[in-house]
């Protein structure tokens, strides 16, 4: 399609160096090709361009003193994509690979799943290339306070709403939350994923990995399949990897693997609550490495190397983006895989998706399958502005029901554009559409 062709090109030419920001609008775009056929009125109105251009990027030093009293400079990022549906929504990333192409990959994903859960939410996301790991907890608080000091400027609770992602958990969020506090001389819902004891909204933690079984439970249940006893192979072992693992053993599968960037264990017995439990303690307090999970229950240990070689029923990347590439998938179709749902964003590169496809693998795209996290988000935000908490059940429950609706959703939009059960069109088309007719409504803005 011209029109496709034409943006696409210019994309290409406009951002050379920024591969995954590429990769992620191609995806998308491509993938809409029917839904722009059939409304004339995106082209004419130049959706696409406008979606590919961030509303506002804010780029920053964060000069901070580590513990020898000695300065150091990172770089810090704000990218605010859209706020068509409501303030700049979605996670802060620290880790040394940030940089601009990611967190745009990440903001311009982020549109289309804030927009799935139907909350108020426009899209962004941001962060910085410093690594917490091997940090005290008092270098990590002088550079969040640092970087806090600048980005407060740019955020508050209409503007803009930033929460954690890799490298961002409770312990970072904390400290930003303290100086944005300090600062702004307010104490209001800035930042989500706050500590449930002062401002936090009860299954956050949980919330994209309990999404992402329950999006896996309506995909298996609509091809009449199940995940009771399925063998489950799960990547990383980090905040969304830990409650995919939990969710799983709570429907009665089998987690069988977790990894981190220096390799993976396998588990066949499973790994059942009270090892999930000394994962938690490892990798949450310890900020220890999952290889001593193998020395200390001694099961397998696969140094340097991803789980996709494990033979399973469903897959879940939890690490990150284009961790399971066309061979990984091929292995993965070749042990007799049905399912594949990203607890990441973009972890299946281009290639593994088409090969999944291909070969009748049913595939969740992190935009759906993912998006429990910042709908609980959102759910934090109401609640902080009604100034009252639900309860544990209460929230699960809005959680379940927003994830069986983004399925519902997403499916029909599928069969309405002529290929049923392809979730990849389906979440696209479903949360393009919902964005894109609120820019028709709002003007050129
Ligand atoms: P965490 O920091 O809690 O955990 C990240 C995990 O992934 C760690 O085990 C880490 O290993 C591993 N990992 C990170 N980078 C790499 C890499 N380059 N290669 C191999 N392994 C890697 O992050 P989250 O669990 O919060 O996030 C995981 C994924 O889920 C990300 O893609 C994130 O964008 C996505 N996501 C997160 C949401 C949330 O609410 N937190 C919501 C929706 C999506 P190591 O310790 O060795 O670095
Ligand atoms: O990728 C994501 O959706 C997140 N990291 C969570 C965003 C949020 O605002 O909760």
């Amino acid at each position: 399609m011209k029109y496709l062709d034409t943006v696409l090109d210019m994309i290409s030419r406009r951002d050379p160096a920024q591969p995954e920001f590429r990769q992620a609008v191609e995806e998308v775009f491509r993938s809409l090709e029917p839904v722009l056929e059939e409304r004339p009125e995106y082209e004419e109105a130049s959706i696409l361009e406008r979606l590919a251009e961030p509303e506002r990027t804010i780029i920053f030093r964060v000069p901070w003193l580590d513990d020898a009293g000695r300065c150091r400079v990172n770089r810090g990022y704000r990218v605010q994509a859209t706020s068509t549906l409501g303030p700049y929504k979605g996670g802060l990333r620290f880790h040394p690979t940030v940089n601009l192409s990611i967190l745009k990959f990440l903001a311009f994903e982020q549109i289309f799943k804030n927009a799935l859960t139907t909350l108020p939410l426009g899209a962004g996301k941001g962060g910085s290339d410093f690594d917490p790991k091997g940090k005290s907890d008092a270098e990590v608080m002088r550079f969040c306070q640092s970087f806090m000091t600048e980005l407060s400027k740019h955020i508050g609770p209409n503007t803009d709403v930033p929460a954690g992602d890799i490298g961002v958990g409770a312990r970072e969020i904390g400290f930003l939350y303290g100086q944005y506090k300090r600062l702004a001389n307010e104490a209001t819902g800035v930042l989500t994923g706050k500590s449930p004891g002062w401002g936090g909204s009860l299954v956050r933690p949980e919330a994209t990995g309990y999404g992402t079984v329950y999006f896996a439970r309506e995909m298996m249940a609509k091809a009449g399949e199940s995940l009771e006893g399925a063998v489950c192979t799960i990547s990383g072992s980090g905040n969304v990897a830990q409650f995919t693992a939990r969710k799983l053993q709570e429907l009665g599968a089998r987690p069988v693997s977790m990894s981190d960037s220096s390799g993976t264990i396998h588990d066949p017995d499973g790994i059942d609550e009270e090892k999930l439990a000394w994962i938690m303690e490892l990798k949450n307090r310890k900020r220890g490495r999952i290889r001593e999970y193998a020395d200390h229950f001694g099961v397998e240990y696969h140094d340097g190397a991803n789980p996709w070689s494990i033979p399973c029923t469903a897959a879940f990347p939890c690490a990150t983006q284009n961790e399971l590439d066309g061979s990984d998938a091929q292995t993965l179709v070749e042990s007799g895989c049905r399912l594949v749902a990203e607890g990441a964003n973009m972890p299946c590169t281009p290639e593994a998706v088409e090969v999944l496809q291909r070969s009748g693998v049913m595939y969740a795209p992190g935009k759906a399958a993912n998006a429990g996290g910042v709908a609980v988000s959102g759910l934090e935000m109401s609640q902080n502005a009604m100034r009252l908490n639900w309860t544990f059940a209460e929230v699960d429950s809005r959680l379940e029901e927003i994830m069986k609706k983004i399925h519902a959703d997403a499916y029909s939009a599928s069969e309405q554009y002529g290929d049923p059960g392809n979730y990849v069109l389906g979440a696209n088309a479903a949360g393009f559409t919902r964005v894109a007719d609120a820019m028709l409504d709002q003007g050129v803005v």
